[in-house]
């Protein structure tokens, strides 16, 4: 199996990036954010719990995500992989999706980081909070809340994956499909 995990700070491009890939190598697409605002959008207690901290800028408590992305796992079996957007974005989220992996007797094949200066990461996300409807896009200084976040405690996950000999970073800054071809020459090589 081909499990990347896209990684990068929040308007990095993880979202971006991940459409094109799950076309081009027919993965399957688990965004913890997208599953979040899901939850939202049914208006489950999970989702009244999680659109609080993510209003304000804040990290999901792990056991949240990692019970989604468990199940999740668990409904897309026999597939050629995923694509994990967004997710681990602690430690412990990774240790948990090293083991949730091991059950299905497969890991994290790379980490692929998008490296973007923060004016630009806020610059990208207050230009998508005029048109589109998420509500964590349209403060600057909750922003720069989600950026410090990643900083403090998203960050520290490079260091998990540079251990395993699975880390590689790319400049973020550029034309979308200029770095979607960095990034599918860092897949392949890992594929060859
Ligand atoms: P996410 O949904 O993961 O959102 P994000 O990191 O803010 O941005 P995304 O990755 O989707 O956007 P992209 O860079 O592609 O998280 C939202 C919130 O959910 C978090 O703050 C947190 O509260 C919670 N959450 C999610 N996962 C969690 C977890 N595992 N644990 C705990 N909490 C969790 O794109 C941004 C913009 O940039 C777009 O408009 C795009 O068009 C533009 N763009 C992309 N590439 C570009 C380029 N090369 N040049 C110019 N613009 C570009």
């Amino acid at each position: 199996m081909l499990n990347i995990v896209l990684f990068g700070p929040p308007g990095a491009g993880k979202g971006t990036q991940s459409q094109k890939l799950i076309a081009r190598y027919n993965l399957v697409h688990l965004s913890t954010g997208d599953l979040l605002r899901s939850q939202i959008a049914q208006g489950t207690e999970l989702g009244l719990r999680a659109k609080k901290l993510m209003d304000e800028g804040l990290l999901v408590p792990d056991e949240v995500v990692i019970g989604m992305i468990e199940s999740q796992l668990a409904g897309n079996t026999g597939v050629a992989g995923f694509i994990f957007d967004g997710f681990p974005r602690t430690v412990p989220q990774a240790e948990s999706l090293d083991a949730l992996m091991q059950r299905y007797d497969t890991g994290v094949s790379c980490m692929i980081a998008l490296e973007v200066a923060e004016e630009e990461l806020v610059k990208r996300l207050l230009e998508r909070g005029k048109t589109s409807n998420r509500t964590d896009d349209q403060d600057e200084t909750k922003i720069r809340k989600r950026v410090t976040v990643y900083n403090t405690e998203t960050a520290q996950v490079a260091g998990f994956y540079a251990a395993q000999h699975k880390f590689h970073a790319l400049n973020g800054i550029g034309g979308i499909d200029e770095i979607f071809q960095q990034i599918c020459t860092i897949i392949d090589q890992h594929q060859a």
